[in-house]
């Protein structure tokens, strides 16, 4: 198989709409070789796919530095950009979040990435790390890939 990891995460919904719902998903996450993948898991029932993401379209990939409070039950924070999204996924613990930020880095180190990204959290409508309030303002820190 092609799978690289494959694990149940949070996400956040990632508001794609001005009017989408911010709410927060457990998922089951699988990296493969060609695209980020996840899906939700109902007692006897067959997973659905609930979104997935080219990995070619991934711009950044790091951990999220923040002092918000995070209304789910895993606390350790990274974020996928790509297109014009940025996906918010939720890991249990430092070394699981660690995990999937290195192998999401590895198998997009030769695409076309950012030069700098936002190391906090888009929040009531602006960056907490830089105070923008254009959801698409250009990144405020060097991106490390
Ligand atoms: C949905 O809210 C879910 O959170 C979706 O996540 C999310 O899609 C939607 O965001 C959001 O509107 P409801 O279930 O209350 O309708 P999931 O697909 O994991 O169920 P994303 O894009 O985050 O996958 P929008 O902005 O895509 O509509």
């Amino acid at each position: 198989s092609n799978i690289i990891l494959e694990e149940f995460l949070f996400k956040k919904s990632q508001q794609k709409r001005r009017t989408s719902p911010c709410n927060y998903k457990e998922r089951y996450f699988i990296l493969r070789k060609d695209e980020l993948a996840y899906y939700e898991y109902r007692h006897a029932k067959k997973p659905t796919l609930k979104g997935s993401i080219e990995l070619s379209r991934i711009k950044c990939v790091e951990i999220v530095r923040s002092d918000v409070h995070i209304p789910c039950s895993f606390k350790y924070p990274f974020q996928v950009v790509h297109d014009n999204y940025c996906l918010y996924v939720f890991a249990p613990d430092k070394d699981t979040q660690q995990k999937w930020v290195w192998a999401l880095k590895e198998e997009t180190k030769n695409n076309n990435l950012l030069n700098k990204y936002h190391p906090n959290f888009w929040v009531d409508g602006r960056w907490r790390c830089c105070s923008q309030t254009e959801k698409l303002a250009a990144g405020c820190v060097e991106y490390d890939p």
